[in-house]
Order: C-alpha cells, then structure tokens, then sequence
C-alpha cells in the first residue's frame, strides 16, 4: 500500500502578530513584531510590515533570521519626530518589494493580509520644548524664572538661563522641578548688587545645556533652537509679491508728515546656523515711485530660539539705522516661511518699517519678483484699532510705575501709527509711535519721543483679545550686542469710549 504524500497547496497565512513589549519607544528605539505563520516558512529579500505610527506609515523590515521556521521578526527604528500616544499598529499587508518572498517549502506564495492593533507600544520621539519663559520674579537678592515645558522633564546637571543684572551678564541657573513641567532657574545675586525690576533684563530667553540636558520620561532631548538650523543654514529667502510693502516716516515724527508707502523687496542670504544662531547679509530695495528707489546692504545676526521665534539685527555695510526685526517660524501653504516684522532704530533718521512673510527660494532657479505697487498684504484682524486709545504703563516711558496713553490713528495693511503722552516731565511727556500687528497679533513698533533730542524706543509684544476688552502685553526690544534684550512686560489696555 502506497501512502503519497499529499500535495500542499495551501498558501501559508499569517496566524498573529505577537505585541511589541509594552512601552515609550523613544528616537533611536527599536520596536519588534514577531509575526506567526500558520506553516513554516522560507523567506528571501527583505520583506516588510508597513506599521501605523500617528499619522505616519512606516515599514518595519524583517531582520533576516528565522527562515525555515514558524515566525519571523520584523523590527522598525523609531526616528526624530514619531509621534503615537496612543501605541501603534499594523497598516496593511505584508510587502514584497522585488526579489522578496515568502513561502512554505512546497513553494505556496504568502497570503499576506495581516492586522493588528497594540496600544501599549507608544512612541514618543518629540523632544520636549519649551512652551513658556515666565516672567522674572525679584525677592530680595533672589531673582527666579519659572519655565513650563510641554511635558514632563527630567533634568541631568545644571542647565542655565543668560540674564543681565546692571548691564552685566548672568546666569540663572536650574534649582528645582525635575520630574515636573514646571522648572525654576533663579541666582543670587552678590552683596554689590540689588536686583530690581529696573535693572534686570533677559535676553530672548535660551536654556543652555553646556554640562546637562533636559529630557522627557521617552528620554528625547529638550528641543533647542537647533532644530531650525538645517531650515536656516546656507538658505535664501525673499518677499512673496503680494508682501512688498514698507512705510517709512520722517526723522522727527512718525505722524507729521504722515508715514508714506514703499514697495520694497528685501533677500536674505544665510550661513550655518548653530544651536538656532545664525549670519547673513541683507539686500533690501525700496522704491518710493518708480523713478526713485534707493538700495540697503546689511548684515544679519540672528536667533531662532525652542519655540519658533526668531530675533535678527541687520546692521548696514555703509553707515546708517540699523533694523531690527522679530518674527515666528509659520506654515504657509505647506512651504515654512518666516513672518518678520522689521523696523529701523536709530533716533534721528528716517525711520522704515515692514513685515512680511519671508519665503525660502533657490537663487540657482528662482528670480524673486521686483517691487511693485500692488501689495496685497493684510492684517485685517486689527483693523479695528484706529481711533482707539490705550493706557499704558511703562517704566521706560513714563518712570518707574507711571502710566500713560497712545492713541492708534492710523492702520493699513497691518501697519498703524499714532500718538500718545504720559506725565509732564517723564520720557513720554509726548510721542508719536510706528510699527505693525500681523494677523496673530505680533506686536512691534517704535516710540519717538518729543524732545528736543528725542529717544527712540523699540517695543514688542502681543495684542489680544476683542474691541472693548483688548490689551497688549509690550516690552522694550534692543539688539545691539550678539544677543536681544528685553525690558520687564507692561500692559497697555484698551480705554473704552464713553457711552453716550
Ligand atoms: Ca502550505
Ligand atoms: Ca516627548
């Protein structure tokens, strides 16, 4: 009696997927998938398991062992950015790119459905980052700043914050909060020196990690200003056509004469950028009409900090007003561009401001478009701000707890001008303001004093909130060294109209 064997053409099938082990994969962990099969089987090539990771599709790739056997092992490197709180799992069918395989021994092609869902295998490959520098609180000899962050870190040594007491630099260094989302950085300060709200300043806020790190539960580090810098390093940016549009004012006066319109294009080129900090130069072009233009070449210091702004300093080749400018990393159209609000300082001259989205082109193949005067360029969640008046309480303008009021007369395209006064013998007796709001509410803008010899003040800041109830969280910019300074936050709050 013959017993033949019988013939198996029955595909081998995939009877599971066993869980990955249970846990945060961070940046550079790797997950493992043991898939079972219902046969044998004898694998070639690289097949892979596409895997679902938040939004993101990525292929897991069998690691080459265990051919032959019942199961098969497929690993996938979690990178930079991977992001599934809620675990992960299996986006489709196995795939057999060209020249993989597999199949029993009697040669049956795989049935490759698979599926699987495994949410205790999360990913958490973002870094955690700073989303507030609080204010810098002042007891006695200790000056504090509390920092929140988006999730919970675990500090390793002693990261610091530059600071300035008196006009000199100082640190403040991380004292307590590890394990939390809030940390405290605070220094003492000497038996010379009383720290006062007057006399303490930060720059644009930046922990450096020198001899520590900051790292969340996955064990991702801290996201610094270095995450921008292969954005910004050896890149090109110009003013779309619908941006070209400045102001520029009088040297006396930023409302008499009235701030006229420029079409104005302006290219940035920038070097490497480190740790968010970068260089470049400027060249800008300002037409008044179309028969007078006149051209700027400057050079660029700048930094992008953690969270996505960005402070420059462009000071000119050949003498003049130097600009500054602040701006946030935004989104637009899918492209990143960089919305500036620029504006010269420098008592005494005329005065240019502009604000733009910032595009990132390729000189090679991409001729940016000239000045023209059919600037589209908008602002339009602001422009309810002429004729209102605000109370405003500056140290700067108006001595040490004084307040004072301005009054937006003008606003166009995102630009506004206008004037104000405090108490007689201060500062701000009188002035007359220039700056921009973008749509967000980014708030930069210069004061001109009215002496004699007047002073120039740069403020910058945040307007919020509707017509009757808005405010402006404002505070002093400056940015003559290799970093900016900021003075302490004042308000200016809206002064409603008297009903009648
Ligand atoms: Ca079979
Ligand atoms: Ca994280």
């Amino acid at each position: 009696m013959s017993s033949a064997r019988p013939v198996d053409t029955t595909p081998p099938e995939i009877r599971s997927i066993a869980a990955p082990k249970g846990h945060t994969y961070g940046e550079g962990g790797t997950i493992a998938f043991r898939v079972n099969f219902t046969e044998p089987v004898v694998a070639t090539g690289i097949p892979t398991l596409p895997i679902s990771i938040g939004d993101t599709v990525r292929q897991a790739a069998w690691n080459g062992r265990g051919s032959g056997s019942r199961s098969l092992t497929f690993t996938l490197g979690v990178q930079s950015g991977d992001f599934a709180p809620a675990g992960v799992r299996v986006a489709g069918p196995i795939v057999l790119p060209d020249g993989a395989a597999i199949r029993d021994r009697a040669g049956n092609d795989l049935n490759p459905a698979a599926s699987g869902e495994f949410p205790r295998a999360r990913v958490d490959a973002v870094g955690p980052s700073v989303s507030d520098f609080g204010h810098i609180a002042i007891a006695g000899k200790r000056v504090s700043m509390r920092v929140t962050f988006t999730e919970p870190v675990t500090v390793r040594g002693k990261p610091s914050i530059a600071f300035m007491v008196d006009g000199a630099p100082r640190q403040l260094v991380y004292a307590r909060g590890s394990g939390s989302d809030v940390l405290v950085f605070t220094y003492r300060a000497t038996r010379r020196e009383t720290p006062t709200v007057e006399n303490v300043a930060v720059s644009t806020p930046v922990i450096a990690l020198s001899r520590g790190h900051i790292i969340d539960a996955a064990g991702n580090r801290m996201a610094t200003g270095t995450r921008w810098d292969s954005l910004l390093s050896n890149s090109h940016w110009y003013v779309p056509e619908e941006n070209l549009l400045a102001y520029m004012s009088s040297s006396t006066s930023f409302t008499t004469p009235p701030p006229v319109s420029l079409w104005d294009q302006t290219l940035w080129s920038l070097g490497t950028a480190t740790d968010g900090r970068f260089t470049g130069s400027s060249q800008a072009t300002f037409y008044v009409s179309p028969e007078n233009s006149f051209g700027s070449t400057m050079s660029i210091v700048g930094l992008a900090t953690e969270v996505g702004e960005i402070r420059m300093r462009f000071t000119p080749t050949s003498g003049g007003s130097p600009v500054i400018g602040v701006g946030q990393f935004r989104e637009v159209n899918g492209t990143t561009a960089i919305q500036m609000q620029m504006i010269s300082g420098q008592a005494g001259e005329a005065y240019t401001t502009h604000w733009a989205y910032m595009l990132p082109y390729d000189p090679g193949s991409f001729t940016p478009p000239d000045p023209r005067p059919d600037a589209d360029l908008t602002s339009t969640e602001w422009a309810w701000t002429p004729g209102t008046t605000w109370e405003y309480q500056s140290d700067e303008l108006f001595g040490p707890g004084g307040v004072g009021s301005f009054t937006i007369t003008n606003y166009r395209n995102g630009y506004f001008w206008g004037s104000g006064s405090g108490p007689a013998g201060t500062l701000g007796e009188s002035f007359t303001q220039l700056g921009s709001i973008t749509p967000e509410g980014n708030v930069l803008f210069n004061v001109l004093t009215g002496q004699s010899v007047p002073t120039l003040l740069t403020l910058t800041g945040q307007i919020t909130g509707e017509p009757l109830t808005a405010r402006m969280a404002l505070r002093t910019y400056e940015f003559s060294g290799s970093d900016p300074a900021f003075g302490a936050v004042g308000y200016a709050v809206i002064v409603p109209e008297p009903t009648t």
